[in-house]
């Protein structure tokens, strides 16, 4: 066996830690959080095998990049609060998406070509139930708007002008950020730069989230500003449930980061979904997602692109095209930043 199964072990201690969990009241769940402010990166468990666990067993925690660390925090604050995983990752990513200094996610995030700052996002249940907003403007927490559309219309996606006008009537109130070092660095990308779409170690930070309770049920949520300096317009994988997210109680959760077109090419996340409802081990299906995107588009070197999977009964893993891609994951047990195992082919 090639990929590494990466999960928690369960032993007595920790199952009465999980049925302590539920009954955690919100001062402990503030010392919990406390405790892990000094959370450490765990390096690369890729050659680590670990023993199977009974279906179900979570609560746990994953999202992309080192901005999850916070994220997870704060999924985890809600579901030790009793709050549903659905809640837990929708507020996860929302506390991102008002960290203004982000430059990938939320109304801090780089514009397109003409300047707009444009973001896409999507959230979707264990039962499938799905919302996301594409090409909206001046909201602070499209995947609230994401969730609304979700709970509140009989659709799975609104875009543009139509989710904008959509939101308002629906409470959510507009937002602008001027961000004077973001618009500098526009205008100078303007004089000097032609539109490649960059998403390497330095310039890809979109989070996906991907979650389950303490009864096996599971989550998922992605939002982001996309591409810097995108074509006007422009939506990638993130709000595009199969492409940057997908969900099913019935095999498991994957969530997308990276270069948007790829991974839209070859409905990533559903893909990596559909692979571990076959059996396998999230790790090796993230990797089989990665390399089908190497072997069909080739083309494509300096482009990353990472998946994250948890599997219904709870092994989780990562992989990405290079090296860089790091996830956060919160369990019983710690807060840890974890290296994503990476294929090796255009190293260098
Ligand atoms: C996109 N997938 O818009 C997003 C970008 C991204 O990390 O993931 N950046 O294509």
């Amino acid at each position: 066996m090639t990929a590494a199964i990466h999960r928690r072990h369960f032993d007595e201690h920790s199952m009465s830690d999980r049925r302590q969990f539920i009954k955690l009241g919100s001062a402990f769940t503030a010392a919990l959080v406390a405790g892990c402010a000094g959370a450490t990166s765990e390096g690369n468990t890729a050659d680590e095998p670990v023993a199977a666990i009974k279906p179900g067993e979570g609560p746990l925690v994953l999202s992309t990049w080192d901005h999850g660390m916070s994220a997870n925090a704060k999924a985890w604050e809600v579901l030790t609060r009793g709050g549903s995983v659905l809640d837990a990752v929708e507020q996860g990513v929302a506390l991102v998406e008002s960290d203004f200094t982000n430059r990938s996610v939320g109304l801090g995030g780089q514009p397109d070509r003409d300047g707009h700052v444009t973001l896409d996002a999507c959230i979707q249940d264990h039962d499938g139930r799905a919302g996301a907003v594409a090409f909206l403007q001046q909201f602070e927490h499209p995947i609230s708007i994401a969730r609304a559309v979700m709970e509140k219309t009989p659709h799975v996606m609104l875009v543009g002008e139509g989710a904008e006008r959509w939101a308002l009537e629906n409470g959510f109130t507009r937002k602008t950020v001027d961000i004077p070092e973001v618009r500098a660095k526009w205008q100078e990308w303007l004089r000097t730069s032609e539109y490649k779409p960059i998403a390497n170690i330095e310039n890809h930070d979109t989070i996906g989230m991907v979650a389950m309770d303490a009864a096996g049920r599971l989550a998922g949520s992605c939002t982001t500003s996309g591409m810097a300096y995108k074509v006007h317009g422009r939506v990638g994988d993130s709000p595009i449930i199969g492409a940057g997210l997908f969900v099913d109680g019935e095999a498991g959760a994957a969530c997308a980061t990276g270069v948007g077109e790829l991974v839209i090419r070859i409905a990533g996340s559903h893909t990596v979904v559909e692979l571990m409802r076959q059996g396998m081990l999230p790790e090796e299906a993230c990797k089989e997602a990665v390399q089908r995107i190497l072997r069909k588009h080739p083309a494509n070197k300096g482009m990353q692109v990472g998946f994250l999977a948890i599997r219904k009964d709870g092994a989780y893993g990562a992989w990405s095209v290079y090296n860089g891609f790091n996830y956060a994951l919160r369990t019983l047990e710690k807060l840890v930043l974890v290296d994503a195992g990476h294929e090796r082919i255009w190293e260098e």
